[in-house]
């Protein structure tokens, strides 16, 4: 299935992907996150605290989703993202971080302009897929991005004490004329560079806005917050000898070895 794709990574530094998923699988996510997000709410007991973050309803973010419900590791794999995650990353693709990312209703839920991961500079260059569950509007809580910021690499950067979102670029010297509300509608789906500058305003709709988030990384350097690493795309023997710059010789003798075995073993029981 071709999808429609807006924007540019090289101009804007983020795309749109049009229509990725269909209300087949949507509508049993709802169905699954309602019920996620409840359970959260409750404070109830989590098996996997040990080993994944502990999930955040106050601010609206269910971690490691991907590790904990069978039904996100196929949003995570979708080949039409992958695809389109392969132009800027290559085709050896570590997923490095997922959560679900709503806005939770009565609470103060807005996200002040910021780059991700801006405290974790040098490792390697990330982006993220933003999933639409619900649709996404300017005045539900849209990511805002100013386009083109990706351009101007990591900005300085604040941290403030006590408040849910603390790390925030100086966005002083930002165009905020240029600042575009990435509406989505359900099964759409946008990839930004991390290096975009993004937030979004306080929103208390109905929708709650169910948004799906994994980021993603090359293979270049194995290295995730949480868990254990995981490959979604590539890692094959050629890939591992490339990246660790050694020759690889694929084991072609063994394979006629173990066919001439194959058919000797054939031959004799004629
Ligand atoms: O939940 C939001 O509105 C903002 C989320 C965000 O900054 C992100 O997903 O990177
Ligand atoms: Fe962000």
């Amino acid at each position: 299935m071709a999808v429609n794709q807006e924007f540019d990574f090289e101009k804007d530094g983020f795309i749109v992907l049009r229509g990725v998923f269909s209300e087949q699988v949507l509508a049993p996510m709802r169905v699954l996150l309602a019920d996620l997000i409840a359970y959260a709410d409750h404070n109830y007991d989590d098996p996997f605290d040990r080993y994944y973050l502990r999930h955040r309803a106050d601010q609206g973010v269910l971690y490691d989703l991907y590790q904990r419900h069978p039904e996100f590791t196929e949003m995570a794999k979708n080949p039409l993202i992958l695809d389109a995650l392969e132009v800027v990353l290559g085709r050896d693709i570590l997923l490095y971080e997922n959560s679900l990312v709503y806005k939770p209703k009565g609470k103060k839920n807005g996200v002040p302009f910021h780059q991700d991961f801006i405290s974790r500079s040098d490792e390697p260059l990330k982006f993220i897929a933003w999933m639409a569950i619900d649709r996404v509007t300017k005045t539900g809580g849209a990511l805002k991005v100013i386009p083109g910021s990706h351009r101007n690499g990591f900005l300085p950067w604040f941290r403030v004490k006590g408040e849910t979102h603390h790390d925030r670029v100086d966005a002083s010297g930002l165009d905020l004329s240029k600042v575009h509300h990435v509406e989505l509608e359900p099964g759409d789906v946008l990839i930004f560079n991390q290096l975009v500058v993004h937030g979004s305003d306080e929103a208390h709709t109905e929708s709650m806005r169910l948004v799906y988030r994994v980021s993603y990384q090359s293979f270049d350097e194995i290295f995730v917050p949480r868990g254990a690493p995981i490959v979604v795309r590539g890692g094959g023997a050629d890939s591992l000898s490339r990246r660790f710059n050694k020759p690889f010789v694929p084991q072609r003798k063994s394979l006629l070895r173990r066919a001439l075995n194959r058919l000797g073993r054939s031959l004799a029981s004629v």
